[in-house]
């Protein structure tokens, strides 16, 4: 029978299951099934279908005991930050979560402010200031007398709310929950002035565990659904950038990291937390990582951009729109990714034509200039947080890891090297799913550190190198960025 270990890989736009082992050629890995994530509208508010997950993993363990030969030794689930589910004193679900994206989080963090200082906030958390950190969420259902949190007797957030479906055990994973901003930075717990701030206590949250604890095991009902036995799920690192970053195959200190996705998270490993007033004032944030580690680093605004459009597109290809963007005239105009007004516009198309026209540049009107312009755009804005970056903590950095599914992506591959003035290396581009294998093979006792597994990443995934090229031109198209940022 070969081992395996089961993740479960949730992103904003889509979900997997993949089963993985490790063999004499280092670590094997199967997708079992792969499944949309939708943000689904009703009456101008934005939800996840947290029920539609659940089916869709139970979907993958179904199909998973089926396959011969493989033995499942554990289960470990990843997700996207910040949101939650509400579970009421009988236990249920109260009501689908909102998503991130949701609009009721406007002006959310000031308002927070008005009672506890934002510089506090930071010096307890370290976590950058997003509209959409479940703190501010938790007070902006608060000020509104939300059904749901009113009648909450626990608050789990997403991957601890999946592995509560699957087994009945309700834990609050470190990682998942650093990014709701309700962590101290320096103790590594919930916080409970932050807590009290928004109406709650540590009894709202259950069991506080790092990546690698046991959450519990299948409960009867769900071993009866999938025809599997009572195999453990653990708490990997939940926060699926957590699990991407422990996947950085990374042989030296020397690095800098890019999780390419929806969002592109760019940043270092730290030690310890960096909690400064410049490191306030830039707004960087010190994210939970896997062995102690603080993931310091920067949320830009990444392939959301693309992804709004090909949904007006109808999903073409991407081979197809990276070869249109290529053949189109070079910096002929270029957005800022993180403005605001890209966070959830209804025509993505028509809100990147708003920007340039408004800072007087050329509106790009075919589909290869505009995705032209993003692929340029996002490049120099990783310049920009690269020199932050610098500015910020004292370990040199001579290479960019960029890693996750926007990886695969050669051209901007090699225009994010060109940008950055270091060499690329790209791959792997499941790193979420391996980081989740990979704390989940710790966990068994099957792997010793993340250190190793590091090396037997690098020495199992094939990985791509992008060397810097055309240094003048991108100086050029860097002050050209920085003039138009607004
Ligand atoms: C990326 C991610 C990111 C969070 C955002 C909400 O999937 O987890 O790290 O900030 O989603």
């Amino acid at each position: 029978m070969k081992q395996c270990f089961f993740a479960v890989d949730l992103g904003a736009t889509s979900g997997r299951t993949i089963l993985g082992s490790f063999t004499s050629n280092g670590l094997e890995m199967k997708e079992v099934n792969r499944f949309p994530n939708h943000l689904i509208e009703v009456n101008g508010h934005f939800y996840w279908d947290i029920y539609e997950l659940y089916r869709n993993i139970i979907e993958g363990l179904k199909l998973a005991s089926r396959k011969e030969n493989v033995e499942i030794v554990s289960i470990g689930i990843d997700t996207w930050g910040v949101d939650f589910v509400c579970v009421g004193k009988d236990g249920h679900l109260l009501r689908q979560p909102y998503s991130y994206r949701d609009p009721h989080t406007e002006g959310a963090p000031e308002a927070f402010f008005s009672r506890i200082p934002r510089k506090h906030v930071y010096e307890l958390t370290g976590i950058q200031v997003m509209n959409f950190n479940s703190l501010f969420q938790l007070d902006a259902m608060r000020r509104a007398g939300d059904s749901a949190l009113a009648a909450a007797e626990k608050i789990l957030f997403t991957p601890d709310a999946l592995s509560y479906l699957l087994t009945g055990e309700m834990v609050t994973e470190y990682t998942i929950a650093t990014t709701a901003q309700l962590v101290n930075a320096s103790t590594r717990k919930l916080e409970s002035e932050l807590l009290q701030a928004v109406g709650l206590t540590e009894s709202h949250f259950g069991r506080f565990v790092y990546p690698g604890e046991k959450v519990g095991e299948l409960s009867a009902e769900v071993q009866r659904m999938t025809g599997l036995g009572a195999i453990p799920v653990i708490a990997v690192a939940g926060h699926d950038t957590a699990s991407a970053v422990a996947a950085v195959p990374a042989q030296s200190s020397h690095f800098a990291y890019l999780s390419s996705g929806t969002w592109s998270l760019m940043g270092i490993e730290a030690d310890a937390p960096i909690i400064t007033p410049e490191t306030e004032a830039l707004n960087y944030t010190n994210e939970g990582g896997v062995e102690g580690t603080i993931r310091f680093l920067k949320n830009i605004c990444g392939m959301w951009l693309l992804e709004r459009c090909r949904l007006q597109w109808g999903e073409t290809s991407y081979p197809e729109l990276i070869a249109e963007a290529n053949a189109c005239e070079a910096f002929r105009s270029l957005i800022y990714p993180d403005d605001a007004s890209f966070a959830n516009p209804s025509d993505m198309e028509q809100a990147i034509k708003d920007y340039c026209k408004s800072t007087g540049q050329p509106v790009p009107e075919t589909r290869g200039q505009i995705v032209r312009c993003i692929f340029e755009s996002l490049s120099l804005r990783y310049r920009q947080v690269l020199d932050d970056l610098r500015a910020l903590f004292s370990r040199p950095i001579d290479t960019l890891h960029v890693i996750g599914g926007g990886s695969r992506n050669d051209l901007l591959n090699q225009w994010t090297a060109n940008a950055v003035g270091i060499p690329v290396v790209a791959g792997p581009s499941e790193a979420t799913a391996i980081g989740n294998i990979m704390l989940q093979a710790i966990s068994a006792g099957k792997a010793q550190d993340v250190p190793s597994m590091r090396k037997l990443v690098a020495a199992s995934i094939p990985l791509k190198t992008f060397q810097p090229q055309d240094d003048a031109v991108w100086s050029e198209a860097y002050a050209q960025f920085k003039r138009i940022v607004r």
